[in-house]
Protein backbone atom coordinates (compact mmCIF):
# COMPACT_ATOMS: atom_id res chain seq x y z
CA UNK A 1 0.00 0.00 0.00
CA UNK A 2 2.09 3.07 -1.53
CA UNK A 3 0.66 6.10 0.80
CA UNK A 4 -0.53 5.75 4.43
CA UNK A 5 -3.16 9.16 4.49
CA UNK A 6 -7.14 9.41 4.75
CA UNK A 7 -7.67 6.37 2.29
CA UNK A 8 -4.77 4.40 2.39
CA UNK A 9 -4.10 3.39 6.06
CA UNK A 10 -8.24 2.73 6.18
CA UNK A 11 -7.68 0.49 3.18
CA UNK A 12 -4.91 -1.03 4.80
CA UNK A 13 -6.12 -1.87 7.97
CA UNK A 14 -9.27 -3.37 6.16
CA UNK A 15 -7.33 -5.65 4.38
CA UNK A 16 -5.05 -7.04 6.77
CA UNK A 17 -7.96 -7.39 9.24
CA UNK A 18 -8.90 -10.56 6.28
CA UNK A 19 -5.74 -11.78 6.89
CA UNK A 20 -3.80 -10.57 3.93
CA UNK A 21 0.07 -9.32 4.78
CA UNK A 22 -0.03 -5.49 4.28
CA UNK A 23 3.71 -3.58 3.98
CA UNK A 24 2.07 0.35 4.16
CA UNK A 25 4.87 2.61 2.73
CA UNK A 26 4.59 6.12 3.60
CA UNK A 27 7.61 8.99 2.49
CA UNK A 28 6.90 10.40 6.54
CA UNK A 29 8.92 8.41 8.79
CA UNK A 30 6.72 10.05 11.87
CA UNK A 31 3.88 8.54 10.02
CA UNK A 32 5.30 5.17 9.44
CA UNK A 33 6.37 5.37 13.58
CA UNK A 34 3.36 5.82 14.78
CA UNK A 35 1.23 2.84 12.47
CA UNK A 36 4.32 0.86 13.59
CA UNK A 37 3.20 1.25 17.55
CA UNK A 38 -0.34 0.81 16.63
CA UNK A 39 -1.70 3.98 16.65
CA UNK A 40 -2.71 6.56 13.99
CA UNK A 41 -2.29 10.00 12.72
CA UNK A 42 -5.52 11.34 11.46
CA UNK A 43 -8.82 11.39 12.77
CA UNK A 44 -11.77 8.93 11.22
CA UNK A 45 -13.69 6.44 13.35
CA UNK A 46 -13.06 2.67 14.31
CA UNK A 47 -9.99 3.33 12.61
CA UNK A 48 -7.46 3.56 15.86
CA UNK A 49 -9.03 -0.05 16.74
CA UNK A 50 -8.70 -2.11 13.75
CA UNK A 51 -5.11 -0.57 12.96
CA UNK A 52 -4.10 -1.48 16.36
CA UNK A 53 -5.24 -4.78 15.77
CA UNK A 54 -3.79 -5.08 12.59
CA UNK A 55 -0.44 -4.24 13.65
CA UNK A 56 -0.45 -6.37 17.07
CA UNK A 57 -1.82 -9.62 15.48
CA UNK A 58 1.19 -9.10 12.63
CA UNK A 59 -0.84 -8.26 9.54
CA UNK A 60 0.13 -4.80 8.60
CA UNK A 61 3.63 -3.26 8.92
CA UNK A 62 4.52 0.38 7.71
CA UNK A 63 8.19 1.64 6.18
CA UNK A 64 9.60 4.58 4.01
CA UNK A 65 10.21 1.83 1.47
CA UNK A 66 8.40 -0.41 -0.78
CA UNK A 67 8.82 -4.24 -0.26
CA UNK A 68 8.20 -7.03 -3.35
CA UNK A 69 4.47 -8.36 -2.86
CA UNK A 70 1.71 -9.31 -5.57
CA UNK A 71 -0.21 -6.79 -5.23
CA UNK A 72 0.72 -2.55 -5.51
CA UNK A 73 -2.08 -0.08 -4.82
CA UNK A 74 -0.81 3.40 -5.28
CA UNK A 75 -3.29 5.87 -2.42
CA UNK A 76 -0.95 9.24 -2.39
CA UNK A 77 -2.65 12.65 -3.11
CA UNK A 78 -3.38 14.45 -6.77
CA UNK A 79 -3.25 17.96 -6.16
CA UNK A 80 -3.14 20.85 -7.91
CA UNK A 81 0.55 23.02 -8.95
CA UNK A 82 -2.40 25.85 -9.82
CA UNK A 83 -6.10 25.79 -10.36
CA UNK A 84 -5.40 24.59 -13.81
CA UNK A 85 -2.99 21.85 -13.69
CA UNK A 86 -3.41 18.34 -11.62
CA UNK A 87 -0.34 17.47 -10.63
CA UNK A 88 0.70 13.47 -10.81
CA UNK A 89 3.56 13.36 -10.10
CA UNK A 90 2.90 11.32 -6.10
CA UNK A 91 1.89 8.93 -8.12
CA UNK A 92 4.62 8.96 -10.66
CA UNK A 93 7.05 8.83 -7.90
CA UNK A 94 4.72 5.86 -5.73
CA UNK A 95 4.68 4.08 -9.19
CA UNK A 96 8.95 4.62 -10.06
CA UNK A 97 9.68 3.21 -6.14
CA UNK A 98 7.58 0.14 -7.34
CA UNK A 99 8.68 -0.24 -10.73
CA UNK A 100 11.93 -2.09 -10.04
CA UNK A 101 10.09 -5.32 -7.59
CA UNK A 102 7.36 -5.87 -10.32
CA UNK A 103 6.92 -9.21 -11.89
CA UNK A 104 5.07 -11.41 -14.29
CA UNK A 105 1.20 -11.73 -12.86
CA UNK A 106 1.56 -8.59 -10.02
CA UNK A 107 -1.34 -6.49 -10.25
CA UNK A 108 -1.28 -2.75 -9.76
CA UNK A 109 -3.66 -0.38 -8.65
CA UNK A 110 -4.54 3.16 -8.92
CA UNK A 111 -7.05 4.49 -6.10
CA UNK A 112 -5.79 8.01 -6.47
CA UNK A 113 -7.77 10.76 -7.62
CA UNK A 114 -6.38 11.00 -11.48
CA UNK A 115 -6.73 12.80 -14.60
CA UNK A 116 -8.13 10.82 -17.50
CA UNK A 117 -5.39 8.47 -18.94
CA UNK A 118 -3.19 8.70 -15.61
CA UNK A 119 -3.60 4.53 -16.09
CA UNK A 120 -2.07 4.62 -19.29
CA UNK A 121 0.16 7.02 -18.85
CA UNK A 122 1.55 4.46 -15.86
CA UNK A 123 1.42 1.36 -17.89
CA UNK A 124 3.50 3.62 -20.30
CA UNK A 125 6.03 4.33 -17.62
CA UNK A 126 6.28 0.68 -16.46
CA UNK A 127 6.90 -0.65 -19.81
CA UNK A 128 9.35 1.80 -20.85
CA UNK A 129 11.93 1.10 -17.42
CA UNK A 130 11.01 -2.81 -17.66
CA UNK A 131 10.28 -3.59 -21.34
CA UNK A 132 10.46 -7.56 -20.33
CA UNK A 133 7.28 -7.53 -18.87
CA UNK A 134 5.20 -5.79 -21.27
CA UNK A 135 1.70 -7.07 -21.18
CA UNK A 136 2.23 -9.59 -17.84
CA UNK A 137 1.25 -6.91 -15.16
CA UNK A 138 -2.64 -6.44 -14.36
CA UNK A 139 -2.87 -2.62 -14.18
CA UNK A 140 -6.14 -1.09 -13.29
CA UNK A 141 -7.67 2.15 -11.68
CA UNK A 142 -10.73 2.29 -9.02
CA UNK A 143 -11.08 4.96 -7.04
CA UNK A 144 -12.29 5.19 -3.42
CA UNK A 145 -15.47 6.77 -2.77
CA UNK A 146 -15.52 6.59 0.90
CA UNK A 147 -17.45 9.90 2.76
CA UNK A 148 -15.06 10.92 5.49
CA UNK A 149 -16.55 10.21 8.71
CA UNK A 150 -17.64 6.91 7.68
CA UNK A 151 -14.70 5.08 5.95
CA UNK A 152 -14.40 1.94 7.41
CA UNK A 153 -18.03 1.36 6.56
CA UNK A 154 -18.35 2.72 3.13
CA UNK A 155 -14.93 1.03 2.44
CA UNK A 156 -16.59 -2.50 2.49
CA UNK A 157 -19.77 -1.49 1.88
CA UNK A 158 -19.48 0.94 -1.64
CA UNK A 159 -20.11 -0.27 -4.46
CA UNK A 160 -16.66 0.02 -6.66
CA UNK A 161 -15.79 0.64 -10.52
CA UNK A 162 -13.10 -1.00 -11.37
CA UNK A 163 -11.47 -0.09 -14.84
CA UNK A 164 -8.06 -2.23 -16.15
CA UNK A 165 -6.02 -1.41 -19.08
CA UNK A 166 -7.33 -4.18 -20.97
CA UNK A 167 -9.90 -7.24 -19.82
CA UNK A 168 -7.40 -9.27 -18.01
CA UNK A 169 -6.40 -6.42 -15.70
CA UNK A 170 -9.69 -5.72 -15.01
CA UNK A 171 -10.56 -9.43 -13.72
CA UNK A 172 -7.81 -9.87 -11.76
CA UNK A 173 -8.63 -6.33 -9.99
CA UNK A 174 -12.25 -7.54 -9.27
CA UNK A 175 -11.06 -10.60 -8.00
CA UNK A 176 -8.68 -8.58 -5.75
CA UNK A 177 -11.57 -6.14 -4.66
CA UNK A 178 -13.70 -9.42 -4.18
CA UNK A 179 -11.93 -10.35 -0.89
CA UNK A 180 -12.24 -7.42 0.80
CA UNK A 181 -15.46 -5.44 -0.15
CA UNK A 182 -19.34 -6.29 -0.06
CA UNK A 183 -20.58 -3.57 -2.07
CA UNK A 184 -21.08 -4.74 -5.95
CA UNK A 185 -17.89 -4.60 -8.07
CA UNK A 186 -18.76 -3.05 -11.70
CA UNK A 187 -16.30 -3.59 -14.12
CA UNK A 188 -14.90 -1.02 -17.56
CA UNK A 189 -12.34 0.22 -18.40
CA UNK A 190 -9.12 2.34 -16.94
CA UNK A 191 -10.63 5.62 -18.56
CA UNK A 192 -14.49 5.23 -17.71
CA UNK A 193 -13.29 4.19 -13.90
CA UNK A 194 -11.40 7.58 -14.05
CA UNK A 195 -13.92 9.78 -15.44
CA UNK A 196 -16.61 8.22 -12.87
CA UNK A 197 -14.55 9.31 -9.86
CA UNK A 198 -14.45 12.73 -10.78
CA UNK A 199 -17.88 12.82 -12.15
CA UNK A 200 -19.66 11.63 -8.83
CA UNK A 201 -17.85 14.62 -7.30
CA UNK A 202 -18.60 17.36 -9.87
CA UNK A 203 -22.64 16.07 -9.91
CA UNK A 204 -22.74 17.18 -6.19
CA UNK A 205 -20.85 20.10 -7.22
CA UNK A 206 -23.16 21.00 -9.78
CA UNK A 207 -25.84 19.99 -7.75
CA UNK A 208 -24.69 22.01 -4.20
CA UNK A 209 -24.35 25.34 -7.08
CA UNK A 210 -28.01 25.21 -8.25
CA UNK A 211 -29.02 25.01 -4.38
CA UNK A 212 -26.30 27.93 -3.57
CA UNK A 213 -27.59 30.03 -6.93
CA UNK A 214 -31.68 29.62 -5.07
CA UNK A 215 -29.96 30.94 -2.01
CA UNK A 216 -28.92 33.81 -3.90
CA UNK A 217 -32.19 34.63 -5.50
CA UNK A 218 -34.35 34.07 -2.73
CA UNK A 219 -32.03 36.78 -0.64
CA UNK A 220 -33.02 39.32 -3.32
CA UNK A 221 -36.69 37.94 -3.79
CA UNK A 222 -37.11 37.59 -0.01
CA UNK A 223 -37.91 33.85 0.17
CA UNK A 224 -36.74 31.54 2.53
CA UNK A 225 -34.56 29.78 0.54
CA UNK A 226 -34.90 26.48 3.23
CA UNK A 227 -38.71 26.21 3.20
CA UNK A 228 -38.53 26.79 -0.60
CA UNK A 229 -36.32 23.70 -1.15
CA UNK A 230 -38.44 21.73 1.60
CA UNK A 231 -41.22 22.34 -0.68
CA UNK A 232 -39.95 22.06 -4.15
CA UNK A 233 -38.89 18.33 -3.05
CA UNK A 234 -42.21 17.06 -2.01
CA UNK A 235 -42.01 17.30 -6.04
CA UNK A 236 -41.73 12.99 -7.02
CA UNK A 237 -38.84 13.56 -9.50
CA UNK A 238 -37.11 16.97 -7.81
CA UNK A 239 -34.26 16.00 -5.13
CA UNK A 240 -32.47 19.52 -4.61
CA UNK A 241 -29.29 19.99 -2.27
CA UNK A 242 -29.09 22.46 0.76
CA UNK A 243 -27.17 25.86 0.03
CA UNK A 244 -24.64 26.88 2.55
CA UNK A 245 -21.88 29.25 3.02
CA UNK A 246 -19.66 27.38 0.11
CA UNK A 247 -18.01 23.71 -1.11
CA UNK A 248 -15.16 22.39 0.91
CA UNK A 249 -13.40 19.38 1.76
CA UNK A 250 -10.62 18.29 -0.20
CA UNK A 251 -12.44 15.99 -3.02
CA UNK A 252 -15.86 17.95 -4.22
CA UNK A 253 -13.82 21.61 -4.10
CA UNK A 254 -11.09 20.40 -6.39
CA UNK A 255 -12.01 17.32 -8.96
CA UNK A 256 -13.95 19.21 -10.84
CA UNK A 257 -10.75 21.15 -11.39
CA UNK A 258 -9.52 17.94 -13.07
CA UNK A 259 -12.37 18.03 -15.76
CA UNK A 260 -12.30 21.44 -16.60
CA UNK A 261 -8.20 21.71 -17.02
CA UNK A 262 -8.68 19.27 -19.39
CA UNK A 263 -12.01 19.92 -21.28
CA UNK A 264 -12.23 23.26 -20.78
CA UNK A 265 -14.04 24.50 -23.61
CA UNK A 266 -16.05 21.51 -22.80
CA UNK A 267 -17.24 21.85 -19.38
CA UNK A 268 -19.18 24.68 -18.81
CA UNK A 269 -21.84 23.82 -16.29
CA UNK A 270 -19.21 22.22 -14.24
CA UNK A 271 -17.39 25.10 -14.24
CA UNK A 272 -19.76 28.23 -13.61
CA UNK A 273 -20.60 25.35 -10.51
CA UNK A 274 -17.19 26.10 -8.72
CA UNK A 275 -17.27 29.87 -9.67
CA UNK A 276 -20.85 29.88 -7.82
CA UNK A 277 -19.66 27.98 -4.75
CA UNK A 278 -16.61 29.94 -4.36
CA UNK A 279 -18.78 32.99 -4.96
CA UNK A 280 -21.12 32.20 -2.58
CA UNK A 281 -18.25 31.90 0.33
CA UNK A 282 -17.45 35.62 -1.20
CA UNK A 283 -21.19 36.52 -1.02
CA UNK A 284 -21.50 34.87 2.97
CA UNK A 285 -18.63 37.52 3.71
CA UNK A 286 -19.90 40.26 2.35
CA UNK A 287 -23.26 39.67 4.07
CA UNK A 288 -21.41 39.67 7.99
CA UNK A 289 -19.51 42.91 7.01
CA UNK A 290 -23.08 44.41 5.70
CA UNK A 291 -24.80 43.64 8.78
CA UNK A 292 -22.18 45.03 11.11
CA UNK A 293 -22.73 48.16 9.51
CA UNK A 294 -26.40 48.11 9.50
CA UNK A 295 -25.81 47.26 13.43
CA UNK A 296 -23.76 50.41 13.83
CA UNK A 297 -26.41 52.45 12.46
CA UNK A 298 -29.22 51.18 14.21
CA UNK A 299 -27.41 50.97 17.65
CA UNK A 300 -24.73 53.49 17.72
CA UNK A 301 -21.81 50.92 18.62
CA UNK A 302 -20.19 48.04 17.15
CA UNK A 303 -21.60 44.50 17.44
CA UNK A 304 -20.33 41.76 19.00
CA UNK A 305 -20.16 38.88 16.38
CA UNK A 306 -19.96 35.25 16.67
CA UNK A 307 -19.00 32.70 13.80
CA UNK A 308 -20.33 29.35 14.46
CA UNK A 309 -18.46 27.06 12.79
CA UNK A 310 -15.13 26.69 11.11
CA UNK A 311 -14.75 23.17 9.34
CA UNK A 312 -15.75 22.09 6.05
CA UNK A 313 -18.95 20.37 6.64
CA UNK A 314 -21.40 19.59 9.57
CA UNK A 315 -19.75 17.30 12.86
CA UNK A 316 -16.37 16.51 11.74
CA UNK A 317 -13.21 18.50 12.79
CA UNK A 318 -11.24 18.62 9.05
CA UNK A 319 -10.94 22.46 8.26
CA UNK A 320 -9.22 21.93 4.88
CA UNK A 321 -10.11 24.17 1.61
CA UNK A 322 -12.95 24.88 4.75
CA UNK A 323 -15.34 27.91 3.38
CA UNK A 324 -16.40 29.24 7.06
CA UNK A 325 -12.58 29.25 7.95
CA UNK A 326 -12.19 31.38 4.47
CA UNK A 327 -15.01 33.80 5.54
CA UNK A 328 -13.18 33.55 9.04
CA UNK A 329 -10.48 35.23 7.71
CA UNK A 330 -11.92 37.35 5.15
CA UNK A 331 -14.16 38.97 8.32
CA UNK A 332 -11.40 39.33 10.47
CA UNK A 333 -9.50 40.55 8.33
CA UNK A 334 -11.08 43.16 7.66
CA UNK A 335 -12.65 44.16 11.07
CA UNK A 336 -11.72 47.32 12.89
CA UNK A 337 -12.58 47.19 16.38
CA UNK A 338 -16.01 44.94 16.56
CA UNK A 339 -15.77 41.63 18.67
CA UNK A 340 -16.04 38.42 17.25
CA UNK A 341 -16.39 34.94 18.84
CA UNK A 342 -15.16 32.24 16.66
CA UNK A 343 -16.34 29.23 17.33
CA UNK A 344 -15.52 25.32 16.52
CA UNK A 345 -16.56 22.50 18.99
CA UNK A 346 -15.25 20.05 17.74
CA UNK A 347 -11.45 21.26 18.20
CA UNK A 348 -10.08 22.23 21.12
CA UNK A 349 -7.37 24.82 19.69
CA UNK A 350 -6.22 26.84 16.93
CA UNK A 351 -3.54 27.90 15.82
CA UNK A 352 -4.48 30.90 13.98
CA UNK A 353 -8.03 31.54 16.16
CA UNK A 354 -8.58 32.11 19.36
CA UNK A 355 -11.63 29.56 19.83
CA UNK A 356 -14.72 30.18 22.28
CA UNK A 357 -17.33 28.04 23.27
CA UNK A 358 -20.76 27.91 21.80
CA UNK A 359 -22.94 29.12 24.74
CA UNK A 360 -20.27 31.91 25.75
CA UNK A 361 -20.48 33.50 22.08
CA UNK A 362 -24.13 33.32 21.73
CA UNK A 363 -24.51 34.16 25.12
CA UNK A 364 -22.26 37.48 24.63
CA UNK A 365 -22.56 38.34 20.67
CA UNK A 366 -25.19 40.87 19.14
CA UNK A 367 -24.36 39.01 15.61
CA UNK A 368 -24.98 35.16 15.28
CA UNK A 369 -23.56 34.31 12.06
CA UNK A 370 -24.21 30.38 11.15
CA UNK A 371 -21.73 28.83 9.01
CA UNK A 372 -21.90 25.18 9.84
CA UNK A 373 -24.52 23.40 10.90
CA UNK A 374 -23.12 21.88 13.58
CA UNK A 375 -25.48 19.81 15.89
CA UNK A 376 -24.63 21.72 19.30
CA UNK A 377 -26.42 24.54 17.20
CA UNK A 378 -29.71 23.74 17.13
CA UNK A 379 -30.17 23.39 20.89
CA UNK A 380 -29.46 27.22 21.26
CA UNK A 381 -32.08 29.39 21.63
CA UNK A 382 -33.96 30.54 18.44
CA UNK A 383 -36.13 33.59 19.67
CA UNK A 384 -33.04 35.53 21.84
CA UNK A 385 -33.26 39.17 20.49
CA UNK A 386 -30.31 38.60 17.95
CA UNK A 387 -29.55 39.37 14.50
CA UNK A 388 -29.32 35.92 12.68
CA UNK A 389 -27.50 35.39 9.62
CA UNK A 390 -27.93 31.68 9.35
CA UNK A 391 -25.74 30.13 6.30
CA UNK A 392 -25.98 26.66 7.24
CA UNK A 393 -29.88 26.40 7.63
CA UNK A 394 -29.39 25.54 11.54
CA UNK A 395 -32.44 28.34 12.48
CA UNK A 396 -34.52 27.75 9.04
N1 LIG B 1 -22.53 20.52 0.99
C1 LIG B 1 -23.48 21.52 0.78
N2 LIG B 1 -24.78 21.15 0.55
C2 LIG B 1 -25.15 19.83 0.52
C3 LIG B 1 -24.19 18.82 0.73
C4 LIG B 1 -22.87 19.20 0.95
O1 LIG B 1 -23.18 22.72 0.79
O2 LIG B 1 -26.36 19.60 0.33
C5 LIG B 1 -21.11 20.89 1.22
C6 LIG B 1 -20.55 20.45 2.58
O3 LIG B 1 -20.89 21.35 3.59
C7 LIG B 1 -19.07 20.42 2.28
C8 LIG B 1 -19.01 19.98 0.83
O4 LIG B 1 -20.30 20.21 0.29
O5 LIG B 1 -18.49 21.71 2.40
C9 LIG B 1 -18.61 18.53 0.60
O6 LIG B 1 -19.21 17.68 1.59
P1 LIG B 1 -19.83 16.24 1.24
O7 LIG B 1 -20.36 15.67 2.49
O8 LIG B 1 -20.79 16.39 0.12
O9 LIG B 1 -18.62 15.38 0.65
P2 LIG B 1 -17.08 15.04 1.11
O10 LIG B 1 -16.17 16.04 0.47
O11 LIG B 1 -16.97 14.86 2.57
O12 LIG B 1 -16.90 13.60 0.39
C10 LIG B 1 -17.10 13.47 -1.02
C11 LIG B 1 -18.08 12.29 -1.27
N3 LIG B 1 -18.55 12.35 -2.65
C12 LIG B 1 -19.87 12.32 -2.98
O13 LIG B 1 -20.74 12.30 -2.15
C13 LIG B 1 -20.19 12.31 -4.44
C14 LIG B 1 -17.38 10.98 -0.98
O14 LIG B 1 -18.21 9.88 -1.30
C15 LIG B 1 -16.06 10.89 -1.79
O15 LIG B 1 -15.37 9.68 -1.55
C16 LIG B 1 -15.19 12.04 -1.35
O16 LIG B 1 -15.87 13.26 -1.68
C17 LIG B 1 -13.85 11.92 -2.06
O17 LIG B 1 -12.88 11.44 -1.43
O18 LIG B 1 -13.76 12.23 -3.26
Amino acid sequence: MIGLGYIGLPTAALIASNQVYVHGVDINPEVVEIINRGEIHIVEPDLGTAVAAAVSDGYLKAATQAVKANTYLIVVPTPFKDKNEPDISFVEAATRGIIPLLKDGDLYIIESTSPIGTTEKMMELIYNERPELEGKVNIAYCPERVLPGNVMHELVNNDRVIGGVNEKSTQAALQFYKQHVNGELHATNARTAEMCKLVENSSRDVQIAFANELSLICAKADINVWELIKLANKHPRVNILQPGCGVGGHCIAVDPYFIVADFPMESQIIGKAREINNYKSFWCAEQVKNAKLQFRLDHGRLPKIALMGLAFKPNIDDLRESPAKYIAQKVLQDSNDEEYYIVEPNIEDHKVFKLTDYNTAFAKADIIVYLVAHKEFYDLPKDADKVVLDFAGVVK
